[in-house]
């Protein structure tokens, strides 16, 4: 605790080295929140007795995506969208794919417990060590991600069959080991921002791994799944 504190009272918001790292992070969170609107309009279709529901979703993502941009602007940080679409394109594809095919399991997968479970991750490491503005804006923003989270969960559960089991396993060996390309890939600007790498994979982990548990997989299939692609990260 005492380490936290002294790392927070030296954290320059202001310095170029804060504001360069924050303008790649600031950009991959309101590409992230954008991908996530998306997302949700496109579930809304793929599961009409849910619409209402997802579009409120997808409301709440684009209420998250003005609070960052202004995170940005409050530091006077222009996000580099550009570097954030190639980030997020990997699983931008196997999304749209996945839609394109019906494949609504997939598509559940990789926004409501992939990209929730690194946003709830992510944003949780933010929160201690972010300026105060940010801190507002975030603490506000993870409360919801979690009901995106058990949108998620809740829908898997209750269509938890053989055939779905299978095409999540088969998701997340596709999708996982992007989530660790990318954890790399931000791991350097995180650090800027006192976030460290392994305490974003450990909240990862222990997201994914309850939200798996909470969908029926046993502790044996979580181990196995929520390491895929790890090692090779
Ligand atoms: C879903 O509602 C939103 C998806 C956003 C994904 C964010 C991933 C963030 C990874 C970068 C870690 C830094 C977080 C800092 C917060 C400003
Ligand atoms: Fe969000
Ligand atoms: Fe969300």
């Amino acid at each position: 605790m005492q380490q936290l504190v002294d790392q927070i009272e030296t954290i320059d918001f202001q310095s170029e080295i804060y504001k360069d790292a924050y303008s790649r992070i600031n950009a991959i969170v309101i590409e992230g929140e954008q991908e996530a609107h998306e997302n949700y309009i496109t579930l809304a279709q793929l599961l009409p007795a849910q619409e209402k529901e997802l579009i409120s979703l997808s409301k709440m993502e684009s209420r998250h995506k003005k609070g960052f941009e202004a995170c940005g602007r409050n530091l006077k940080v222009t996000p580099d969208l550009e570097f954030a679409k190639k980030f997020f394109l990997g699983l931008h594809d196997n999304f749209q794919a996945a839609a394109k095919e019906g494949k609504v399991v997939t598509c559940l997968l990789i926004q409501s417990l992939i990209i929730e479970c690194f946003a709830i991750a992510a944003y949780n490491i933010y929160i201690p060590v972010a300026d105060e503005f940010a801190r507002k804006i975030t603490e506000g923003v993870v409360k919801e991600e979690y009901s995106h989270l058990n949108f998620g969960e809740v829908w898997l559960e209750k269509n938890f069959t053989k055939e779905t089991k299978a095409e999540l396993e088969e998701a997340n060996r596709q999708n996982l080991p992007l989530v660790w390309k990318m954890l790399n890939q931000v791991a350097e600007d995180a650090k800027v921002l006192a976030m460290e790498k392994d305490a974003l994979v450990e909240d990862f982990m222990i997201q994914y791994g309850e939200a798996l548990s909470n969908i029926g997989f046993t502790t044996r299939d979580i181990m196995r799944l929520s390491a895929y692609g790890l090692v090779a990260a």
